[in-house]
């Protein structure tokens, strides 16, 4: 026993399909994610991070859970929940959007896929999508189903993972584009198999449609990645930090709108479907926005884990705004977090100071992201 407290383990939270695997393979820390456990890191947060960025690693992402919306009325369902126009979406393909309730507020930033004419799943962030979902959908006239499918998201990432999926799947699977999906088989289990992922390297997502053959499709694809070094992994903070991705419940939430976060750009004013938040997001393009989000840079060495609160920044005396995430990148050798600054001051070029135990230190602004290689 470390002589730091632990998560319990209990039948309250659900296991993924994966769980017994990331036991087998060495997981060493979970976190809850969408009332499910979900691993955290393997031999530690900096051996998986050089494991990402040199070879490939596997995670388990089955927290990541779908929200499927079937019937008539589905696109039109999701196009009043998202202010991104999905009319543009094709069958095979994923979008990223954002789902904000009346006042713009964000609720979840889930990756869309559209499987069918009438058929999409949301492969969601943490937070209840399914329950507001179905709170819409039972006070307004849709003819949909909502429910939450048996498939369960691995993530393959890194600069090998490639390699590992043409030997897994054949050739074809490195002229999949960006942020498209194929339905395959591998080994008779059934899965879609995504280019896409929460990192800045390249990598693949591989949607299990059956929970029953949870363990036997990690042992299929540790054991064809074992000659590009795999390692068994986890959602990287380093990695999705420098590459300037976002984390819903850290870096937005209900209190933010797009706006604040630096993503209008997945608002279509334009879009032809009706959609809840649309009229108030008019307003605040109008008014400017109040929030912005950006990275920064904290001038400490010492500093070498991610804080794991919303410190808040200062402007001499002033409390400005709030770091959301923080992390010591190894390749910049630099602090580097993401903040979200209110928007009355100018912010370009500025520094800031943070106070950690009451001691001041220097913040400085920076342009995002801070390193990508996809
Ligand atoms: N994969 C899947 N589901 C998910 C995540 C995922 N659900 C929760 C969470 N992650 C959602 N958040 C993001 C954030 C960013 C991206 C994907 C999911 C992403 N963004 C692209 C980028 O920054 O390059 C931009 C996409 C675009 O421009 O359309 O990939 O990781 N299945």
């Amino acid at each position: 026993m470390s002589d730091k407290p632990e998560i319990s383990f209990g039948t309250r939270i659900r296991k993924s399909p994966f769980f017994d695997s990331t036991i087998k393979w060495g997981c060493k820390g979970y976190t809850v994610y969408n009332k499910m456990y979900m691993p955290t890191f393997y031999k530690s947060f900096v051996d998986d991070y050089w494991s990402l960025v040199k070879d490939v690693t596997l995670w388990d992402v089955a927290g990541e859970r779908q929200v499927e919306i079937k019937g008539k009325d589905a696109e039109r369902f999701i196009e009043f929940i998202t202010p991104r126009d999905i009319s543009k979406c094709k069958i095979g393909q994923c979008m990223y959007i954002l789902l904000t309730e009346k006042n713009g507020g964000i609720v979840n930033d889930p990756v869309l896929l559209k499987l069918d004419q009438n058929h999409f799943w949301l492969s969601i962030a943490d937070s209840d999508v399914l329950l507001w979902c179905l709170g819409i959908a039972s006070s307004k006239n849709f003819d949909i189903s909502l429910g939450e499918p048996d498939v369960s998201p691995l993530s393959l990432q890194g600069p090998k993972a490639p390699s590992v999926m043409e030997k897994l799947v054949g050739s074809w699977v490195r002229d999949l584009k960006f942020f498209n999906f194929k339905k395959f088989q591998i080994s008779d289990i059934p899965v879609y198999i995504a280019r896409s992922g929460w990192s800045g390297e390249a990598g693949y997502e591989i949607y299990l449609c059956d929970g029953k053959l949870g363990n036997e499709l990690w042992e299929i694809i540790m054991k064809a990645g074992k000659e590009f070094n795999i390692a068994p992994a986890a959602p990287s903070q380093i990695s999705r930090i420098e590459s300037g991705m976002l984390s819903y419940g850290s870096d937005m939430s209900l209190s933010e709108t797009p706006y604040d976060i630096n993503l209008e750009k997945f608002i279509d004013f334009d879009k032809k479907s009706n959609c809840l938040s649309m009229n108030h997001l008019k307003k605040i393009k109008e008014e400017g926005p109040k929030k912005r989000l950006v990275g920064i840079e904290i001038e400490t060495s010492n500093f070498d884990d991610y804080i794991a609160d919303h410190i808040i920044l200062y402007d001499n005396n002033e409390k400005i705004g709030k770091i959301t995430s923080s992390v010591y990148s190894p390749r910049l050798k630099k602090n580097i977090g993401l903040a979200i600054i209110n928007f009355s001051k100018n912010i370009t070029n500025s520094e800031y100071n943070i106070k950690i135990k009451d001691k001041f230190i220097k913040t400085k602004i920076c342009k995002l992201p801070f390193l990508r290689n996809k």
